[in-house]
C-alpha cells in the first residue's frame, strides 16, 4: 500500500481559510499584527480615504460628461495599500486597472494623475490611453494593458530580467479574479514557478469579472489553492483587513528579495461599487448581496483599530475629510484649464526619426486644421 492520495475539494478545504488578524471590535489578533509605526499606519489609512474620495468624484465627473471613462476601487482599498506599502520605492508594481491606490501611494502628485484621466497636455501618455489606463514610469509604475491578464506574464518577465541582471527590485502584480481564467495567468506562474523568479501574483478577488460571479469562473475551492500546481506558495488573505494584507504580503516581498521565488496572494474582497461608469450592476446582483459588504467596509475596519490603538479621533476624521475633498475640488480645477495636447503630438513617439510619408501626413493633417480653423473665423 503506497500513501498516494487523490487532491479532492476536501484536501483543498483548509486552505479556503482566510489570513485575518482585525477583529470585529477594532482590537488585533496579538500573534499576527506586525505592530506598525504609527507614521506608517496614517499615511496608509489617509491614502485609503484619499482613493475612496477621489474614486467617488471620478465617478461623478463621468456622469457629468467631463471625463470619458472611470473605474472605481470602492471596497478595494486595503487590498491595494496593505500590499503596495510592503514595497520598497525601488521595486515595481505591475497594476490592472483598479489600483488607484498604487500611483497615490507612490507620491505621484494628484494633478499628474488628474491629468490622465483627462487626456491633456501633461498626461504622461498624451490623451492616447483610456481614463485610468496611467503609466507612472518615474513611479515604477508600469503602463495598464487593457487586455485583461497580459500584466501578468509582462510581470514576470520583468522580475526575472532583474534576477539576471543581479537587481535586487521585486515585482508585485494585480489583477483579478477574472484575469485567472486567462491563459496568460498560467504560464506566468508556471514559468515563475520553474524559474524561482522574484514576482508576487496578487489577485483581488473581488467575486466580478464585470457581470460573471466567481462561481462560474472556476470551480476551484480558491483562487490561493491554484498555486499548488505550479509548486507556488499561496495563501488567501481577508482582502478587507489592510493587516492581513500587509503581514501576507511582506513574507512573499521577503521571500522573493532572498531568492525564495513567487507567493500566490489571493486577498478576498468584494467590488462593492459598478465594473466601470459603463456597467449597471443591479442587472447582475442583489442589493441585500452588496449590502453585506458594506457592512465589512475596510476603511471603516481600520479606522476602529487605529481608534483602538489611541492614534485616530472624530476630530482628526472631520479634518482628513475636509482636507481631502479640499485637495481633490483645487487640483480638478486646475486641472480642467490645461489644454488638450498639440495636435502634432499625435505623429511622436512611433519611430525615432519621423519617415516621410508620415511626415507629408503630419503637414497636410496641419494645413487642413489652420483651413478649418480660417473657414470658422
Ligand atoms: C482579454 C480581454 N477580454 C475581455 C476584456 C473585457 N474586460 C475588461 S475588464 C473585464 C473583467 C475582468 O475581471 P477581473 O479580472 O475579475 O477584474 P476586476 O474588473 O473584477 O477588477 C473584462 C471581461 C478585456 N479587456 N480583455
Amino acid at each position: 500500500m503506497n500513501d498516494a492520495i487523490f487532491i479532492t475539494p476536501e484536501v483543498q478545504e483548509a486552505a479556503e481559510i482566510p489570513l485575518t488578524v482585525l477583529r470585529e471590535d477594532g482590537s488585533s489578533d496579538p500573534d499576527l499584527d506586525p505592530n506598525l509605526p504609527k507614521e506608517l499606519l496614517l499615511r496608509m489609512y489617509r491614502t485609503m480615504v484619499l482613493n475612496r474620495e477621489l474614486d467617488d468624484r471620478l465617478f461623478k465627473l463621468q456622469r457629468q460628461g467631463r471625463i470619458g471613462f472611470y473605474l472605481t476601487c470602492t471596497g478595494e482599498e486595503a487590498a491595494v495599500i496593505g500590499s503596495v506599502a510592503t514595497l520598497n520605492d525601488e521595486d515595481w508594481v505591475f497594476p490592472s486597472y483598479r489600483e488607484t491606490g498604487l500611483p497615490l501611494w507612490r507620491g505621484v502628485p494628484l494633478r499628474k494623475f488628474l491629468a490622465q484621466q483627462y487626456g491633456n497636455a501633461e498626461d504622461n501618455v498624451k490623451g492616447r490611453q483610456m481614463p485610468v489606463h496611467t503609466s507612472f514610469r518615474e513611479a515604477r509604475i508600469m503602463s495598464i494593458s487593457s487586455p485583461v491578464g497580459t500584466q501578468i506574464p509582462q510581470a514576470v518577465g520583468f522580475a526575472w530580467a532583474a534576477k539576471i541582471v543581479g537587481d535586487p527590485t521585486v515585482v508585485l502584480v494585480y489583477f483579478g479574479d477574472g484575469a485567472t481564467s486567462e491563459g496568460d495567468f498560467h504560464v506566468a506562474c508556471n514559468f515563475a514557478g520553474v524559474f524561482k523568479v522574484p514576482v508576487i501574483f496578487f489577485c483581488r478577488n473581488n467575486q466580478y469579472a464585470i457581470s460573471v460571479p466567481l462561481k462560474r469562473q472556476t470551480a476551484a475551492r480558491s483562487i490561493a489553492v491554484k498555486a499548488v500546481a505550479y509548486g507556488l506558495e499561496g495563501i488567501r488573505v481577508d482582502g478587507n483587513d489592510v493587516l492581513a494584507v500587509y503581514v501576507a504580503t511582506k513574507r512573499a516581498v521577503e521571500k522573493a528579495r532572498a531568492d525564495g521565488g513567487p507567493t500566490l496572494i489571493e486577498a478576498l474582497t468584494y467590488r462593492v461599487g459598478a465594473h466601470s461608469t459603463s456597467d449597471d450592476p443591479r442587472r447582475y446582483r442583489s442589493d441585500e448581496e452588496v449590502q453585506q459588504w458594506h457592512t465589512k467596509d475596510p476603511i471603516e475596519r481600520f479606522r476602529r483599530y487605529l481608534e483602538w490603538r489611541g492614534y485616530w479621533s472624530e476630530l482628526q476624521q472631520e479634518s482628513l475629510a475636509e482636507e481631502v475633498r479640499d485637495l481633490i475640488n483645487r487640483t480638478v480645477e486646475d486641472v480642467e484649464k490645461i489644454p488638450p495636447p498639440p495636435v502634432e503630438s499625435l505623429f511622436d513617439d512611433v519611430y525615432a526619426r519621423i519617415p516621410r510619408h508620415l511626415q507629408e501626413q503630419k503637414e497636410a493633417y496641419l494645413a487642413y486644421l489652420k483651413e478649418a480653423d480660417r473657414w470658422r473665423s
